[in-house]
């Protein structure tokens, strides 16, 4: 056995194709002003963990205790259990979410309800505004009603194919992923389509009323 290095063998007419491709591929030139659109909002860094941010009471919901209260909609007021909320059009969505303490977290698989199948489902009153996303918890967070009906948001029950954990705000949560994470209300019990604005939890205590994490609408 020779210990001396292998020598580099010449190049080829297939290494020199593979050369040609890398310096005309794509990646190797200067972005695109498309393409340099960022997927990180501003003064965010981003994480793999999902770590647990609420007011410190986890309630424990049985799922078949579990019931959602919808009030200012066509029908009147709506208490919709466990399985006719299963029973509603199911929707699957990868998102990005974003909390205002500046951690991203990139392709969260929900399953759940998308709000625009609820909304359809549970039409509301035609002077209603806004939302107010009411929880467990004693916790309350506020929407225009088209950040409510926004692509994306939904209510979810899973997370990567399995259910919610208590942690998360199993059985059920908020999850609007274009607006800073304490939107995405934990353990929602109630929904309530309103006919003026009506700041929750956060926005009354120095949270910006809409929180765009793209505009960094942190605070007030
Ligand atoms: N019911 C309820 N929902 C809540 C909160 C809360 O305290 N109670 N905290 C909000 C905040 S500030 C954040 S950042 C997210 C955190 O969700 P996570 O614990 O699943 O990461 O939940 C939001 N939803
Ligand atoms: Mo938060």
């Amino acid at each position: 056995m020779e210990d001396e290095p292998e020598a580099t063998p010449p190049e080829s007419g297939f290494t020199l194709r593979k050369i040609d491709r890398a310096k005309s591929h794509p990646s190797s030139k200067p972005p695109t002003p498309a393409q340099r659109v960022e997927r990180l909002p501003p003064g965010q860094h981003l994480t793999t963990k999902w770590p647990v941010l609420d007011l410190g009471v986890e309630p424990a919901i049985r799922h078949e205790d579990w019931a959602l209260s919808i009030e200012g909609c066509s029908q009147g007021r709506v208490n919709l259990a466990w399985h006719a909320f299963l029973d509603l059009p199911q929707t699957d969505m990868r998102s990005d979410i974003h909390c205002v303490t500046a951690w991203s977290r990139y392709d969260n698989e929900w399953q759940g309800v998308a709000t625009t199948t609820l909304l359809a489902a549970f039409p509301p009153l035609s002077d209603r505004t806004h939302v107010v996303l009411g929880s467990s918890d004693g916790y309350t967070t506020n929407l225009t009603l088209p950040d409510f009906a926004h692509h994306q948001a939904m209510l979810a029950h899973s997370w990567a194919g399995d259910l919610l954990t208590r942690e998360h705000g199993g059985p059920v949560r908020a999850v609007v992923p274009h607006l800073y994470l304490w939107k995405s209300a934990k353990w929602l019990r109630s929904i309530r389509y309103v006919t003026e604005d009506e700041p929750g939890y956060w926005e009354t205590r120095g949270y910006h009323n809409r929180g765009d994490p793209w505009a960094e609408e942190r605070y007030r």
